[in-house]
């Protein structure tokens, strides 16, 4: 189906639906799955120390034999470890996100690996095309975690129109209708995060995935405006106690120190209230817990429902 589609071409996958590189969640467990399932599969390097990342590479590979990528975080301390351990396992495909990732185009292209630096603004885009980016994901508003301020309905146009490579829109995507909508605004891939959470295979805190599926559209809140590093995810007493503390005008030191290990303790600890429980804006689209090729079959077969609909521009 996807034949002719350069997303799909270029990362040897089924179908061009990409994981988020989540932090915490994103591990060879997961990633293997979503490629065992037809899509891209991806290992956060962010909260892993070296060896346990090389590990974790190492296990995806007797997982599946299929493609999958590393996310390498460029905000966190080991984003450096992280690129040298891509070379040295030769990982195929390298998403970045939460920074400008020219080091790592530096490294990475002359070897031949996929690099897709996730971007949220048309002048990020512009300037890691000219650098020699495969594609970029251009991440909306609506999703989860450190977020940019463009929605993904003005993102991925915009960014469409000034650069020749792949897009792949990002946020506010969990179903086949998203996957729809991101296509007509001119992108040739989805990342998905938020839904893949809530994954058989995810090895997330049943309490996180609940609080997902319980969700509803206004569920989550950005907060850390004042750090220059928003993040979206669950209003629970942790975003209440940083709100207040921003408005306050607490110093950057403090806000860091009251967030530090908030997600590890959301992700592994499951406590609900004082974990960072970052999810985008699409948690009100996802209703279970199913395995990733469930996902993903919904998904596709969802855009193949709704775009018979639009044919018809009736119900
Ligand atoms: O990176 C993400 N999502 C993330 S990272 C993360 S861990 C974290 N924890 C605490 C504070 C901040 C982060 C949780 N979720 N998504 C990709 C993304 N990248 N979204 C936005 C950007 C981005 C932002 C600025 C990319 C480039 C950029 O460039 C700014 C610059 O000039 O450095």
């Amino acid at each position: 189906m996807f034949e002719n589609n350069s997303v799909a071409k270029l990362l040897k996958i089924k179908y061009p639906i990409i994981q988020g590189g989540m932090a915490w969640v994103a591990d060879a467990d997961l990633a293997a799955a979503v490629s065992n399932a037809g899509g891209l599969g991806v290992i956060a390097a962010a909260s892993m120390p070296a060896e346990l990342l090389e590990e974790q590479i190492v296990k995806i590979r007797k997982l599946t034999d299929r493609p999958f990528a590393m996310n390498i975080m460029l905000l966190s301390d080991t984003a450096d470890d992280a690129l040298e351990i891509a070379v040295k396992y030769k990982v195929p495909v390298v998403t970045t996100g939460a920074g400008m990732p020219g080091k790592i185009l530096e490294r990475l292209k002359p070897l031949g690996t996929i690099v897709i630096p996730v971007i949220a603004s048309t002048a990020h885009a512009e300037r890691v095309f000219k650098q020699g980016a495969d594609a970029v994901i251009a991440e909306g508003n609506e999703a989860g975690g450190h977020v940019g301020e463009i929605t993904t309905m003005n993102l991925v146009p915009q960014v469409v129109d000034v650069i020749s490579i792949p897009v792949i829109a990002a946020g506010g995507v969990a179903d086949g209708r998203g996957m729809v909508a991101a296509f007509a605004l001119g992108a040739l891939g989805v990342q998905i995060g938020t839904r893949f959470v809530c994954a058989a295979e995810s090895n997330v805190h049943i309490n996180y995935k609940e609080k997902i599926i319980g969700a509803n559209d206004r569920a989550t809140v950005v907060t850390g405006r004042s750090t220059g590093h928003p993040v979206r995810g669950f209003k629970n007493k942790l975003s209440k106690e940083f709100d207040e503390l921003e408005k306050r005008g607490a110093l950057p030191g403090d806000l860091e120190k009251l967030g530090a290990g908030k997600l590890r303790l959301a992700v592994v600890e499951g406590d609900t209230e004082w974990g960072s429980l970052m999810a985008g804006q699409s948690a009100g689209l996802v209703k279970r817990i199913e395995p990733a090729s469930a996902i993903i079959e919904d998904i596709i077969s969802g855009a193949i429902a709704q775009i018979e609909k639009l044919k018809r521009f009736a119900d």
